[in-house]
């Protein structure tokens, strides 16, 4: 938030005062509302946007950071002195607004060099060349002051299975983070890598395409400490994954380091809707987990609410700032409704009865050995089987409550 900024509170803010939710750190990619919607099937229907005037326009919403890739900022291939004069007019209105870059991340997709992958390329000297730009942008973010690095590797992947040695290519792909890592950390950067999962799209296959497959690869690394995620919503679903799943996985891995939010229909091309314009009973229980937390308590996201959508190609700029609005708007008031829910005692009674808290308990005691449990009779001989089998657990009841809190 600007620190002189009285931001308008929404129209939900008197009539239902339990969520906070002006103090929400909302930030956007500069590629987001800067996107001209080009398609594989069309033109761009939008002019280029200046960077700097985007960072502007989105603190006058209402934002509180913001987001780049090195080429949204400065063009491939530009020398010092150009690359300088972009990043100057952008520091500029990030100082007049106070806006904060709160994360940067590369471009190793767009240019063609990159057409077989950056760190996963079959050619050596393209991985180096990624490599290069990848530590050059890692001083970038250092100089902006983000927190966090962001690697989306999407041309890190195939068309077809035999295109690569797929074992070398997982050990480049991880060799080329831990490098990114290692540099952080010889710079005494204070810096965290966040790594984005895709299915697909633009590769048939991507690697690392999951959570689970990025905490599976972060757990090879030397410098995996501090390697973690930024998960975004539409790729899990692409998947046909839970993402608010994802996001708990990930938090209790201690890995959930950055949020890339943004509306999905399900698994189809990557839409970068809205966020809750896709899932929207989906997006309710993400904003739940991040603004309440588990119910039996536990980690924590503390980082900002970042939004990587894009306004569709039907419009113009107007809509392009409507669009940007909106996934605020959506969220804040998402936080309003998950605060009103958890607060509702007919909820928490909900909660008990269906044993949400009982889940919070270990499975074994506190002291138990695995002898006396072996030996315990209540676990097996004791234990009245067909009273649990008929329990109810009241579940569709306690969805109902969600759904009448969202909607009602
Ligand atoms: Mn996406």
């Amino acid at each position: 938030m600007r620190p002189d900024d009285e931001r308008t509170p929404g129209p939900l803010d008197e009539e239902h005062p339990v969520a906070n939710t002006q103090d929400i750190k909302y930030s956007f990619g500069l590629w987001t509302v800067g996107w001209p919607a080009a398609d594989p099937f069309g033109t761009a229907t939008r002019p280029e946007l200046d960077p700097a005037e985007s960072v502007r326009r989105l603190a006058d919403l209402g934002a509180w950071g913001f987001t780049f890739h090195d080429n949204d900022v400065f063009p491939f291939g530009s020398d010092d002195t150009e690359r300088l004069a972009h990043i100057d007019s952008v520091k500029k209105a990030a100082a007049d607004t106070g806006m904060v870059c709160e994360m940067v991340t590369t471009n190793t997709f767009t240019h063609p060099v990159f057409k077989d992958g950056a760190f996963t390329s079959n050619n050596r000297d393209v991985r180096r060349f990624g490599l290069r730009k990848v530590l050059r942008n890692v001083d970038l973010a250092a100089d902006m002051g983000a927190s966090t690095f962001v690697m989306w590797g999407g041309r890190e992947g195939t068309e077809y299975d035999n295109s690569k040695d797929l074992h070398a290519a997982h050990a480049r792909y991880a060799e080329g983070i831990d490098t990114v890592a290692a540099y952080i950390k010889s710079q005494g950067y204070d810096l965290r890598i966040g790594l984005e999962p895709k299915p697909n799209e633009p590769r048939g296959d991507i690697f690392v395409p999951t959570i689970g497959h990025a905490i599976a690869l972060i757990d090879t690394l030397d410098n995996g400490d501090i390697v973690g995620l930024n998960p975004e919503t539409g790729h899990e679903q692409m998947a046909g994954l839970n993402y608010t799943h994802g996001l708990a996985l990930a938090l209790y891995a201690g890995k959930l380091f950055h949020i890339d939010l943004n509306g999905q229909h399900g698994p189809r091309f990557d839409q970068d809707l809205v966020f809750g314009h896709g899932d929207l009973i989906s997006a309710f229980f993400t904003v739940d987990l991040l603004e309440n937390g588990f119910p039996n308590g536990g980690p924590r996201y503390e980082g900002p609410r970042h939004f990587d959508y894009k306004p569709s190609r039907t419009e113009h700029l107007d809509g392009v700032w409507q669009s940007a609005a909106a996934n605020m708007e959506t969220y804040s008031m998402l936080a309003r409704k998950a605060a009103e829910y958890r607060a509702d005692p007919e909820v928490q009674a909900a909660f008990e009865h269906a044993g949400i808290f009982e889940l919070g308990e270990p499975t074994l005691a506190e002291g138990e050995t695995l002898e006396s449990f072996l030996a315990d009779p209540s676990v097996e001989d004791d234990f009245d089987i067909t009273a649990a089998a008929e329990r109810g657990y009241g579940l569709v009841r306690l969805h109902q409550l969600a759904v009448k809190h969202l909607i009602g």
